[in-house]
């Protein structure tokens, strides 16, 4: 199904409704670090975020190091942010 990219209002509410997440890549991504104890920690909450991904077929960008973890979400199939990014950071948020 086609997904649409948000437009400036709807970014601005997506960073109001999620002030943990930035925006990066000139507005065509949102980011956000999380920060864990250990290692131990960090994975466990990536293996959630992996099913969370699968389930919404919406996958991150991420990077990991040690108890570090940095996701970025952007949509594809809309050239930027859409409302599965939305969605998604909302998902992950509930996760922590
Ligand atoms: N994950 N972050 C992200 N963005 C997408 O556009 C995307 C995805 N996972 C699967 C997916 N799109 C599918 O709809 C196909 O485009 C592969």
């Amino acid at each position: 199904m086609a997904v649409s990219e948000l437009d400036e209002n709807d970014r601005k509410a997506l960073l109001k409704d999620h002030p943990d997440w930035e925006l990066v890549n000139e507005g065509k991504a949102i980011r956000r670090t999380f920060q864990f104890d250990d290692f131990s920690q960090a994975w466990g909450f990536m293996s959630r975020v992996a099913l969370l991904a699968e389930t919404q077929d919406h996958h991150p960008e991420w990077f990991n190091v040690y108890a570090k973890v940095e996701i970025t979400l952007t949509t594809h199939d809309a050239g930027g942010l859409s409302m599965r990014d939305a969605t998604m950071a909302q998902a992950i948020d509930r996760l922590v």
